[in-house]
C-alpha cells in the first residue's frame, strides 16, 4: 500500500523513482528495483514450502513393484503478489518470455512501458520434492517415473507455468483437470518449483489446487523442459495401479483490493512518509 502511494508522490523523474524504490527497500522490501532477468526466487518471496514425497511399504526398495506414495508436508499459505509488490519499480528484461504475464503494469513510475506486461500475481514458494534411501523408502521403479496430476482447482483463474530462467522457459502446464488434456506432467523427482499465477485483477481471498502424485508407467525422457515433461507421452501417461498415489493441496492467499475510500484515507497518511523518504534520498544524491 505504501509503495503505491510513494510512486504517486514521486512521479517527478527517474532519479526520484529510484529514490522511492530505495526507500521501499529500506522499509522492508526484499528486492532491488531495476531491470531484472529472472523471476524473484522462492527465497525472495519468503522461503520454500516443499511437500516431500517418498515410496513406502515397498516390496523391493531398490526396484519396487508395489508400494505407496507418502507425503510429508507442513502446510503454509503463501501470498500471491505481482512483481510490483515483490520488487517495487522493477521490470523484466524485454527478452524474458514471462514478461508479458508477470511484468509491471505499463505507466507505473520507473517502469519503461516498452518493457511492461500485465502484472499478474505469482508465487513459486511451493516445490515438489522426492526422497528415497533404498532402505525404508524406495527408489522409483526402473523404466517408470513420477507423475503429478492436477485434480481440482478452486478457481479457473489459477494457472501454472514451468519456468527456467536459464532456458528462458515459460510453458503453461496443468492446463485442464481432465486426464489426457493437459492436467498432468511427468516429474524427474528433483526439487521442482513451478510458478502459480493469477490475473492482476483476481479477487482477494483463498485459492487452492489439489494434486495427486503417482508412479507413472512411462519413463521420464524430456531433455529440453527441465524437471517436468508435458509432451504427448507425458499427458497420456497412465498410473501404475500397484502403487497407491498420494495427494496434496496447495493454498494461496490474495490480499483484497481496498475500497477507494480506504485508499484515499491511506494516501493521506502515507504521502508524508513517502515524500520524506524521497527528499532524504535527493539530499544524499546532491550532497
Ligand atoms: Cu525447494
Amino acid at each position: 500500500m505504501t509503495t503505491f502511494i510513494v510512486k504517486k508522490v514521486c512521479a517527478f523523474g527517474a532519479a526520484v523513482a529510484v529514490a522511492c524504490a530505495t526507500w521501499g527497500m529500506l522499509s522492508g522490501q526484499a528486492a532491488r528495483a531495476g531491470e531484472i532477468s529472472a523471476i524473484p526466487s522462492p527465497m525472495a518471496q519468503g522461503g520454500m514450502i516443499m511437500p516431500t514425497f517418498s515410496i513406502i511399504n515397498a516390496d523391493n526398495f531398490g526396484n519396487p513393484t508395489t508400494g505407496q506414495l507418502s507425503v510429508s508436508f507442513s502446510p503454509s499459505v503463501p501470498q500471491m503478489q505481482s512483481l510490483e509488490q515483490w520488487s517495487p519499480g522493477s521490470w523484466f528484461a524485454t527478452g524474458a518470455t514471462w514478461r508479458a504475464d508477470l511484468g509491471s503494469p505499463a505507466g507505473v513510475g520507473g517502469t519503461p512501458a516498452a518493457n511492461a506486461g500485465a502484472g499478474d500475481l505469482f508465487s513459486s514458494r511451493y516445490g515438489f520434492q522426492f526422497t528415497a534411501d533404498g532402505t525404508t523408502t524406495a527408489f522409483v521403479p526402473a523404466g517408470k517415473s513420477l507423475g503429478i496430476r492436477l485434480t481440482s482447482v478452486s478457481s479457473p483463474l489459477l494457472e501454472s507455468y514451468n519456468y527456467d530462467a536459464g532456458l528462458n522457459l515459460w510453458d503453461p502446464i496443468f492446463t485442464a483437470t481432465s486426464p489426457t488434456s493437459g492436467s498432468q506432467v511427468l516429474w524427474d523427482g528433483t526439487m521442482w518449483h513451478n510458478l502459480f499465477v493469477l490475473p492482476a485483477a483476481a479477487p482477494g481471498g483463498t485459492y487452492t489446487a489439489d494434486f495427486e502424485v503417482f508412479v507413472a508407467n512411462t519413463a521420464f525422457t524430456s531433455t529440453t523442459t527441465g524437471k517436468a515433461q508435458y509432451d504427448a507421452a507425458a499427458l497420456t501417461a497412465t498410473a501404475d495401479a500397484s502403487f497407491t498415489p498420494a495427494s496434496v493441496t496447495y493454498t494461496w492467499d490474495v490480499a483484497a483490493v481496498p475500497e477507494p475510500s480506504t485508499l484515499a484515507m491511506l494516501a493521506t497518511v502515507a504521502a508524508g512518509a513517502g515524500f520524506a523518504g524521497c527528499r532524504r534520498f535527493r539530499r544524499r544524491q546532491e550532497g
